[in-house]
């Protein structure tokens, strides 16, 4: 409960202040005869802004492939709805930078803009930030991946089963693991970015049970970087893991995994990759790739959208059964980094997931 705590405390302490400030300068140009509420789309409706969608991106796209594939996708179907209804949807990509105090005050200002029909966002923080926002801007629609609030009718929201992904990726690096040194020590790494609660309830726990479903001895050496962006750091932990016999690291630091993969290149140790496929970011070095498909989650969601069908209110949870978490299992580095007996071990679990033999409820 702490690191949860500290998380919101985070996220809303100097928030409010920002906030103040900006609904002051909303309601002056609402006063003035400007934006606002009164202009804030609906689905389904042709007014103008609904033409327009904003993705506010929580932290910067760069080392974030889970923030590409967001903005890619909303893009895409943006542009494949265009052509197709020969109507133009513009979309407008934010990013709100790493100061997470500032983003519901960047959101605030956005919503109250009344230019966008929708705003599409991504990860675990932002549905109860969204549900302050939408308290004063009742009209603003929200499509939020990576989160979940249910029961809110402007906020729908699609989580994936990260306890699946997070399970997977254990399971793969203690395999490896005892493939690197037999005798040593059952301890396999991971690197976060920052604690929060699906870090701490979700994805660190399945990460071990993953890896003890391959031998019951394993467990995890936790470390934090802090932020989303420093490599230096990420380095520095992913070394001193090393040090402590550490063979196998888990990456989900953002633009920080760059120096934890580096780190495990130079000592000759391993990486497994997390959101998408990164073998090629490393190849031989990074030995497993537990992916979401957010690229295809975004593109169907604002498709639905800009069909006047997404259901708002909704709260949605997938994983392997349909299709938006997976392994990357054929890909040639895959094969060329890891034996041939691993991989079996790990297809073997695969495909008991897949075909729901193995549930993984999240
Ligand atoms: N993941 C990233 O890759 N880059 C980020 O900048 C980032 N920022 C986050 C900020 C907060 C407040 C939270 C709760 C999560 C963040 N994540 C970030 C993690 C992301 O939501 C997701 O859990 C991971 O990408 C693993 O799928």
């Amino acid at each position: 409960m702490k690191s949860e705590q500290r998380y919101k405390g985070v996220i809303c302490a100097a928030g409010r202040f920002l906030l103040a400030a900006v609904v002051f300068v909303v309601c002056g140009s609402v006063f003035a005869g400007g934006g606002g509420e009164a202009r804030g789309g609906a689905a389904g409706t042709s007014k103008p802004q609904d033409a327009s969608i904003a993705v506010f991106i929580p932290g910067l796209m760069s080392g974030s492939p889970i923030y590409e594939m967001l903005a890619n996708g909303v893009r895409k179907a943006a542009a494949d709805f265009s052509s197709a209804e020969g109507r133009e949807i513009k979309v407008n990509v934010i990013e709100a930078g790493y100061n997470q105090a500032e983003w519901e005050a960047k959101l605030t200002a956005l919503a109250a803009s009344g230019s966008y029909g929708l705003i599409v966002s991504s990860n675990p923080s932002l549905p109860v930030i969204a549900e302050s926002v939408s308290a004063k801007f009742p009209r603003q629609k929200f499509l939020l991946l990576d989160g979940e609030i249910e029961g809110r009718p402007s906020i729908y929201t699609m989580r994936y089963n990260q306890r699946e992904q997070a399970y997977i990726a254990g399971h793969i690096a203690a395999l490896v693991s005892l493939d690197l040194t037999a005798g040593g020590p059952k301890r396999i790494g991971l690197v976060a970015g920052q604690e929060y609660p699906v870090m701490d309830k979700t994805i660190r726990p399945a990460y071990e049970e993953g890896a003890k479903a391959v031998d019951q001895d394993f467990t995890v050496d936790f470390r934090v970087v802090g932020n989303w962006f420093d490599a230096g750091k990420g380095a520095e932990l992913a070394l001193d893991m090393i040090r402590g016999g550490v063979q196998v690291i888990l990456c989900i630091a953002g633009g920080a995994n760059e120096g934890v993969v580096k780190a495990a290149s130079e000592t000759g140790k391993k990486a497994v990759w997390f959101d998408i496929n990164g073998y090629g970011i490393m190849p031989g070095t990074v030995v497993g790739s537990a992916v979401l498909y957010q690229e295809k989650a975004a593109y169907e969601k604002t498709m639905l959208y800009l069909k006047g069908a997404l259901p708002f209110g909704k709260a949605e949870v997938v994983g392997i059964a349909q299709g938006y978490v997976e392994f990357v299992e054929d890909d040639p580095l895959y094969l060329a980094a890891v034996g041939e007996a691993a991989r079996a071990k790990q297809s073997a679990l695969l495909t008991r997931l897949r075909s729901g033999e193995l549930k993984l409820e999240d």
